[in-house]
């Protein structure tokens, strides 16, 4: 059999002969990964000769981010949309470093990741080799260990097997990122043995129900009024059957923030977000009715529980979890149900529990109070710039079919939570499958809405864009950033440009800080510290080679061409100087800091 790097050597047994590198490239495309994020570099050298080799043979993608946290938003975002563990590679050093807040963030989101880093040649350590990352150096293995689920450094060749299959299945199974560190001469070195673990099969985490938990659900619904379902971001697959749940049962439902995308906001059932930047009905909701409250994959932090909202968070809380570490967060709650969501959903489907209509059962739609409501009260007369309040109902009315927003850290998700609410007009997923994306795709195709909830570093949603545009090519990606993260992290609208994204970056612009300066007045706090320059980031993405759009007033707005909402030709941006004193819906988050004046 020819070597894997091409060379002509040749061996006769065994029939599969690599280098670790090249068993690492195995192992990642074992488990169903075609694309792996990353940024170049010495120590990494032999790595990136494997992905090569696998490209060649029609296998993995690289994706050159410019910067390593960019590369680990991508991955991030590409796992969310596929259900794969993402896999971003960064160099040694600084390489690992840079990379770090991208993995925690995915730590804290919960998110698989599988993050590789390089290191000097095992002889050279001790001896301040350049950009030495172990013990003796940066050490970066205990580093990444504080927030991975696995974090180890191959300090021999026969390692490779154990230690790359145990990362990437505790990356699977545990939903976590996981963390391995290669020198370079290790990722070098001969494997000649057959690759012996089938991790295609391993790393599906086990369809487990914790069957006592569930007969007792079953008992508490048999005799008590289900009060109101929470939705918590659960796998796009299952949206279906809790759907029919929901509607067989006619029990109104609400949703966090980061699975405000998976529902229909005009749904007659739809109360509307509870958690950061949510909205009134639907704590009006939990707080009016009285009988269990059934939630499903909420993961109860400030921002997805309204900063722990009594109202959400009691003893008449049913929580439904695959993931133990959601359950930890709800000690309150009457009843915690671990198992998998598609199996717990099925048997109360099964049981034909007893509808027990009330009052707020018959009320209003979500949509139709908010129309009533809050849309003419919200308006500011006599402003020529854009209110954010104005820009969301606007791209509600001109965004297409099938496009996939991703809310950046900032005001950005505040007002898309608040505001944006895209109708139901999606299809089911055929042109993702009919393209030969994975079949169970656990966020994918039915979120149109991407935030954070946890950690939320800005710039991520301007990374992220590019991992979701690289899961899935077919559909609009509409990046909501503000100017303070575009100037952190612009520099990864290049890679969109570089790979022909149908990527939409939508700035708004308002010259400062925004959620620190809003939130520095409502606290009557000093305002210092969120001033930013007038950039014009139409002139910048023209100057990366990016077709741009400068909209200074309403008037420009009114007159702009929506088609470009339609076009899935490649990046481009929209640079929106908003009004920049319309107050953020970002009251909740000031509360839970204690800086809140009353009312917020
Ligand atoms: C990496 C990082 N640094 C600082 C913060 C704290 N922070 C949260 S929002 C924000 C302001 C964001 O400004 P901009 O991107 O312009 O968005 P805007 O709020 O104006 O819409 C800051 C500094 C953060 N979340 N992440």
């Amino acid at each position: 059999m020819k070597h894997p790097d091409g060379s002509g050597q040749r061996t006769t047994a065994p029939s599969w002969l690599g280098n670790v590198a090249d068993l690492l490239v195995h192992y990642i495309e074992q488990i169903g990964v075609n694309t792996v994020f990353g940024v170049p570099g010495g120590a990494i050298e032999p790595i990136l000769d494997a992905v090569a080799r696998s490209r060649r043979r029609g296998g993995l993608k690289l994706v050159v981010a410019r910067h390593e946290s960019g590369a680990a938003f991508m991955a991030d975002a590409w796992s969310r949309e596929t259900g794969l563990p993402g896999v971003c590679i960064a160099t040694s050093g600084p390489g690992a470093t840079n990379m770090i807040t991208g993995v925690a963030n995915a730590a804290d989101n919960r998110i698989p990741l599988l993050a590789i880093t390089g290191q000097p040649p095992l002889p050279l350590f001790g001896r301040h080799a350049l950009q030495e990352s172990e013990a003796a150096g940066i050490d970066i293995p205990a580093i990444y260990g504080h927030f991975c689920s696995y974090s180890s450094l191959l300090s021999h060749p026969d390692q490779a097997e154990a230690k790359i299959s145990a990362a990437l299945l505790h990356a699977c199974r545990e939903s976590r990122p996981a963390h391995v560190s290669i020198p370079v001469d290790v990722q070098r070195s001969l494997v000649a043995r057959m690759p012996g673990a089938h991790l295609e099969v391993l790393s599906r985490p086990p369809r487990l129900v914790d069957e006592e938990a569930l007969r007792k659900l079953l008992a508490i619904l048999a005799e008590t009024r289900l009060a109101a379902v929470v939705l918590g971001l659960l796998p796009s697959v299952v949206m279906p059957m809790m759907m029919a749940f929901i509607e067989r049962s006619a029990t109104p439902f609400v949703s966090t923030p980061d699975a405000k995308g998976l529902v229909n906001p005009g749904h007659p059932l739809y109360r509307g977000v509870v958690g950061f930047a949510g909205h009134q009905q639907a704590l009006d909701l939990l707080g009016e009715a009285d009988g269990a409250l059934l939630a499903f994959g909420m993961d109860a932090s400030e921002w997805g529980s309204a900063g722990w909202s009594p109202l959400l968070l009691n003893e008449r809380l049913i929580h439904v979890d695959e993931q133990p570490a959601h359950l930890l967060a709800t000690p309150m709650a009457r009843l915690h149900v671990q198992g998998d969501f598609s199996s717990v959903i099925a048997r109360l489907l099964e049981a034909r529990l007893p509808e027990t209509p009330g009052p707020e059962r018959t009320g209003q739609s979500f949509l139709a109070a908010w129309r009533m409501s809050d849309l003419p009260s919200d308006y500011r007369a006599g402003s020529a710039r854009v209110l954010p309040s104005m820009l969301m109902d606007y791209l509600s009315a001109h965004l297409p079919p099938q496009v996939r927003v991703v809310a950046d850290a900032g005001n950005s998700t505040a007002w898309a939570v608040h505001r944006l609410h895209v109708a139901e007009r999606r299809d089911s997923g055929r042109h993702l499958m009919a393209a030969g994306a994975p079949r169970d795709s656990r966020y994918g195709d039915r979120s149109w809405l991407r935030v954070l909830t946890n950690f939320a570093p800005m710039g991520w949603a301007i990374a992220a864009s590019v991992g979701y545009a690289m899961a899935d090519p077919l559909r609009l990606t509409l990046c909501l950033t503000g100017d303070g993260s575009l100037l952190m992290n612009g520099q990864e609208m290049t890679v969109a440009l570089a790979l022909r994204l149908p990527v939409i970056w939508l700035v708004l612009n308002d010259s400062s800080l925004g959620m620190v300066r809003h939130g520095q007045q409502l606290a009557r706090a000093e305002s210092i510290g969120h001033e930013l320059p007038a950039v014009d980031f139409a002139a910048m993405a023209r100057a990366m080679g990016m077709p741009s759009w400068r909209i200074p007033d309403l008037d420009t707005l009114r007159a702009f061409d929506t088609s470009v909402f339609r076009n899935l030709d490649g990046p481009c941006l929209i640079d929106v100087l908003i009004d920049a004193d319309e107050v953020p819906p970002i009251g909740m988050r000031l509360k839970a800091l204690g800086s809140a004046r009353e009312p917020v």
